[in-house]
């Protein structure tokens, strides 16, 4: 008897540090298997009295029922942590899966990548110039005069110098002209390039930004003419707005051309008729343009007795707010979600 209460007492202090089902299963074949340590105790029956037989089968079984009672509780013990544990995970494995945000390009990434294929498609090169540049590419190789207003600090924001005090300075470049001089001096003609990128200046309302974006053209070979100019803005304003809307240049006035002209596009929400958004005159204004001036070839080496020249420049901002009907063109900048959520790609 007491052999098989010292058995049940060895059991119990094993059965509490159990904590897996095969562990488990085990444990019941150790003590209650064929030759399990509980089982082996009723060989001793056979040479026990009658009476003490009875009585020993009896303590017997109430010890086997036992250890099966005690496997059968630590079982669903093991059971209930196992779920009280997947109750803790956080995740919640029936809700439904939520949508990943994904984000748009800017509109005037957009529009700066749509110029840059048309003009791709025209046969142009993409050249780049640096946001800090030299006083002297962004003004005196453009043939700006010392006293130019442009170069005032005004319009201007210096990053070191003013010319005249510490010789050239260097300036947030003003406009994308700069890349015209850049490419000059490190190409050789025939020269077509396209240019767009960020430039700076110090101006601030609804139809003016500090930092705004503008896109130059420069070709330069033997016999370029104005007609060229012409004829590839037409092609450009073609390809990009439909064709059909005619364009026109105005003279005017930039130190690095020569004859210099605005060039204006036709209203393409009204196709002329005149409509609020080119303020009924039925022309919208892109930008500037000209014939590269002889002063600026000489200043990168390029003989103007042998080579002709022209160039643009407009504002892809201007163009994402024509193309899009944006009202301010603050709106851009200032990254508002609720606005920038409108233009999906
Ligand atoms: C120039 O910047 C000349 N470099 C363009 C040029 C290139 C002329 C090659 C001749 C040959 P302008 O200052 O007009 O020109 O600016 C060109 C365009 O930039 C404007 O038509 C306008 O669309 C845009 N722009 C000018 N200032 C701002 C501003 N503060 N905010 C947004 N867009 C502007």
């Amino acid at each position: 008897m007491s052999a098989l209460e010292q058995q049940l007492e060895a059991f119990r202090q094993q059965v509490t540090s159990v904590d897996s089902e095969a562990d488990l299963q085990q444990l019941k074949v150790a003590f209650l298997g064929k030759k399990g340590s509980v089982s082996q105790l009723r060989r001793q029956m056979g040479k026990m009295k009658p009476e003490e037989r009875k009585a020993f089968g009896a303590a017997f079984n109430r010890c086997k029922n036992q250890i099966e009672s005690e496997l059968e509780d630590r079982r669903k013990h093991l059971d209930q942590q196992a779920r009280l544990r997947d109750l803790e995970r956080t995740e919640d494995l029936t809700m439904p899966p939520t949508r990943p945000r994904f984000g748009t390009l800017h509109p005037i990434t957009r529009t700066r990548r749509e110029l840059l294929a048309t003009f791709r498609r025209l046969g142009f090169d993409v050249a780049e110039g640096p946001h800090i540049e030299h006083e002297a590419y962004n003004f005196d190789a453009l043939n700006f005069q010392p006293e130019h207003p442009a170069r005032d600090e005004q319009d201007t924001f210096f990053v070191r110098g003013q010319h005249g005090e510490e010789g050239s300075g260097i300036v947030l470049r003003t406009h994308t002209s700069p890349v015209q001089i850049r490419s000059m001096l490190t190409r050789q003609p025939p020269i077509r390039v396209v240019a767009p990128g960020t430039v700076f200046r110090r101006d601030d309302d609804p139809t003016h930004s500090p930092m705004f974006h503008q896109i130059e053209g420069l070709y330069v070979d033997r016999d370029v003419s104005m007609a060229d100019l012409k004829a590839t803005l037409l092609q450009f304003t073609s390809a990009f707005f439909g064709t059909g809307l005619d364009i026109r240049l105005r003279p005017s006035f930039f130190p690095f051309v020569e004859p210099g002209a605005e060039f204006d596009m036709q209203c393409p929400f009204c196709r002329g008729d005149g409509c609020n958004v080119c303020k009924t005159t039925g022309w919208i204004e892109l930008g500037g343009s000209g014939m590269v001036h002889p002063a600026v070839f000489e200043s990168v080496g390029i003989d103007p007795e042998e080579y002709t020249g022209w160039a643009f420049g407009f504002g892809i901002d201007r163009m994402a707010m024509l193309l899009h009907g944006i009202p301010d063109l603050r709106l851009m900048f200032d990254g508002d979600v609720r606005f920038l959520e409108q233009f999906p790609c």
